[in-house]
């Protein structure tokens, strides 16, 4: 045999192979972390502990673990078609589920785009956003506009108009052209608010100055996520996304909303859009599109985006962009049962219902060791820990890894915890997630 014959044996339990994302691999490796089932509201550890799932995964398992109905349209979309070349071509499912898509979102936006993920998404929509005033002749209209903290995913799109440090430094030059709002986290002036905080509109005016710098005929778009999850769970002040509207409208520059996190009921409303009553141009989604079970992320436009580029001659393609898996099958039928189940079980109007107890329980911690923050809106919530003296994240971690072996997941950011439990969570569960945070965290020092 020579050595150049393949292959496909794995030695068992090693952990070495896997490069794994965003994670201290051989932090993890040395002491593993995995699960190997999950069932609504609980993982299933290896070691056979069921673990309360206080993030929805990764803030896409909105309707709970393992729900039978999408597995079931997953398993018969396999056997009838499994891929469908996504250019030139279609199948039945992708109309369907665009159609539905477009309906939840409301009369200001009739086209969606797919992609596989919320960083497809972004690329998907900034694009987008410079090839749209190309089309209508405002070609020199390409700078971007992001905002400090802000997360936007790992393309080089996504991490250009991105804000966190870590996630650019490393990477080069990025893209060109890029400026960056100032995020809108103060805990001098808005720490322990209940819901959006008071203070902090005017930080949207930021937006006149770059402007101003720029002049307006060079900007495309602004991108913001309405609440910033990622970083935090950092709310925008009350007021804000409307100011950033306004002087986005005035000037011409498209306000792209990044809902990859908050769209599909995370507020208790489908979107931030129809919860802040702020229309943005585009939005993006991905993560609870399809409950998070098969990869897929999508663009919304608002009306008369789409219509601009349909004025070439109809046999020409109008967007030289796509995905080889742009709205696979399988997607798109997790996505139709999802859709199905969210509207079935009244999940996003379940997250309205349950954010005051969620309220109440978050902001009972005040008081508890080293919590300098509690912010919540919808069913998310951010505790903001002091950090260590000269030791950023230790302290959040020790929570998580303490939490985790209490059975309940979390996620921290830095020294943040962030709670996103899926929306079938109950009044026991959310007692159970913040009472046992309240517990570890007076175990961490
Ligand atoms: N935009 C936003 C607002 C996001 O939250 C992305 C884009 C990128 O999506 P993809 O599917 O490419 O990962 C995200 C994703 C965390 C965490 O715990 C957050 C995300 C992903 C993984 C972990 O902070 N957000
Ligand atoms: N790289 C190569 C060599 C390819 O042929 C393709 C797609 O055909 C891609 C990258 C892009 O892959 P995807 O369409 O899955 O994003």
């Amino acid at each position: 045999m020579s050595d150049t014959t393949p292959t496909f044996e794995a030695t068992p339990n090693n952990l070495e192979a896997f490069w794994m994302p965003f994670t201290a691999n051989r932090q993890f490796k040395s002491n593993p972390r995995l699960f190997v089932g999950a069932k609504d509201m609980h993982y299933t550890t290896m070691d056979g502990r069921r673990v309360l799932d206080g993030t929805a995964g990764l803030w896409c398992v909105n309707a709970g673990h393992g729900r039978e109905k999408i597995t079931e349209a997953v398993r018969n979309q396999a056997g009838k078609l499994d891929y469908a070349p996504a250019f030139q071509m279609g199948h039945p499912s992708v109309f369907e589920f665009a159609a539905k898509l477009t309906n939840l979102l409301g009369a200001d936006f009739d086209h969606v785009f797919f992609t596989n993920s919320g960083s497809e998404s972004v690329d998907t929509a900034l694009k987008i956003a410079i090839a749209y005033h190309r089309v209508r002749g405002e070609g020199t209209r390409q700078r971007l506009i992001g905002r400090e903290r802000g997360y936007h995913g790992v393309g080089f799109g996504g991490i250009s108009v991105g804000g966190i440090v870590a996630n650019r430094k490393v990477f080069g030059s990025l893209l060109n052209g890029v400026d960056h709002l100032p995020h809108t986290h103060n805990l001098q002036k808005n720490a322990f608010s209940r819901g959006l905080p008071a203070y902090g509109a005017e930080l949207a005016d930021d937006l006149e100055r770059i402007v101003t710098l720029h002049d307006a005929s060079n900007i495309a778009a602004v991108i913001v996520e309405p609440v910033a999850c990622s970083t935090g769970v950092l709310l925008p002040p009350k007021g804000y996304l409307q100011r950033l509207r306004q002087i986005c409208t005035k000037h011409g520059i498209l306000l792209i909303f990044d809902e990859v996190i908050t769209g599909f009921g995370r507020l208790g409303a489908s979107f931030a859009t129809e919860y802040f009553g702020v229309v943005p141009d585009l939005i993006t989604t991905a993560k609870g599109i399809t409950n998070g079970t098969i990869p897929m992320g999508a663009v919304f436009a608002r009306k008369g985006i789409y219509d601009a580029f349909m004025s070439a001659p109809d046999n020409t393609i109008e967007l030289f962009h796509g995905y080889t898996y742009s709205g696979h099958p399988m997607a798109c039928a997790a996505g139709l049962a999802t859709l199905e189940l969210y509207k079935e079980e009244g999940l996003f109007e379940r997250a309205a219902s349950l954010a005051g107890y969620w309220e109440d329980g978050v902001h009972s911690l005040k008081g508890t060791r080293n919590v300098i923050d509690l912010r919540n809106l919808g069913l998310l919530s951010g505790i903001e820990l002091e950090a260590r003296p000269g030791k950023p994240t230790a302290r959040a971690f020790e929570a998580f890894l303490k939490c985790y072996d209490s059975n309940v997941l979390i996620r921290t950011t830095g020294d943040i915890i962030a709670l996103s439990p899926p929306l079938i969570v109950e009044k026991a569960h959310i007692d159970e997630i913040l009472g046992t945070i309240a517990k570890v965290l007076k175990t961490v020092d």
